[in-house]
């Protein structure tokens, strides 16, 4: 009797393992299969061309990614053939956007563009005395590093119910808390999320306002020729400009800093010429 009750303990032990082991099978099976079937078939793409990964325009002229209207506008200004591809694919270091130039890889705005200008023996800041670059590298910095978690934190976290991006419908009540959430965690580890909204406002109307009274009444921001410092700004000022409707982002670029906004037009103009004037988006150029 002892003898048949360890014999079907063993039994029961083995089925136990054999179990575990077949499941383990199946999903080790499972997670190779799935990994096969939506594994990206890498693309060719042409010789010569850079290719920027972005997350897809949608309805909006401009990419509401500043880091990608900024590459875009040096690709123009430096004539760099480029086309765009709509991709949620984040680069190596899990950021957007990043590009592809003849094989090669490169990840975050300021690298793609050394990258660039060392591979096509480029300066567009070379009008620029040595001050001037180190004030275009401060401004350039401050904007991507200070102003733009003023932006976000304002677009996506503390107005995020007043933007209410279009096109969610429905899903609006339950996507945007939870994207909300991610921002103010995204925030609180960067910095800017440990302030109050009216304390982002303040730090957003305080960065806008030095670049209001650097610019002047210049053209661009070191006179009469673009540089590369214009790209970056104009990058940033962008959103404030064109994606932050009834923001106050959008009132300090419209109302109390008005300089900006012709800044914005001038440079739409200059390197965005198939926008047209007034556009901000499709949806609102088909209604207008
Ligand atoms: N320093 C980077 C910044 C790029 C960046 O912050 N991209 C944002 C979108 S605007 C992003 O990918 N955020 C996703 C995340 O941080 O998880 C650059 O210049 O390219």
């Amino acid at each position: 009797m002892e003898r048949l009750q360890s014999l079907s303990d063993c039994i029961n032990k083995d089925n136990h393992w054999l179990v575990l082991a077949g499941t383990g099978a199946v999903l080790i099976g499972g997670i190779t299969a799935y990994k096969m079937l939506t594994k990206r078939k890498k693309k060719s793409w042409p010789k010569d061309t850079v290719v920027l990964h972005s997350v897809d325009k949608g309805i909006w002229d401009m990419s509401l990614t500043p880091f990608a209207v900024k590459l875009e506008t040096y690709f123009r200004l430096a004539d760099i053939p480029y086309i765009n591809n709509p991709t949620r694919q984040q680069s190596s270091k899990k950021k957007i956007p990043w590009i592809e130039y003849n094989g090669e890889t490169v990840a975050d705005s300021a690298f793609i563009i050394e990258y660039l200008n060392k591979k096509l023996a480029l300066d567009l800041n070379m009008h620029l005395t040595q001050t001037e670059r180190a004030i275009g590298r401060a401004f350039s910095k401050m904007m991507e590093d200070n102003t733009y978690w003023t932006m976000v934190m304002s677009r996506w976290y503390h107005d995020i119910y007043k933007v209410n991006p279009p096109g969610l419908g429905l899903m609006a009540s339950w996507v945007l808390p939870i994207f909300a959430r991610m921002i103010y965690k995204q925030g609180w580890q960067q910095g800017m999320g440990r302030h109050s909204r009216d304390e982002v406002l303040h730090i957003m109307e305080e960065d806008l306002k030095a670049v209001s009274l650097f610019l002047d009444k210049k053209k661009f921001l070191f006179g009469e020729k673009p540089c590369e410092v214009d790209c970056a700004v104009f990058g940033q000022l962008s959103q404030f400009c064109w994606h932050m409707p009834g923001l106050y982002g959008e009132t300090l670029i419209h109302e109390k800093y008005p300089n900006l906004k012709e800044y914005c037009y001038r440079m739409k103009k200059a390197f965005w010429p198939e926008l047209g004037t007034n556009a901000r988006s499709k949806l609102e150029k088909k209604s207008t």
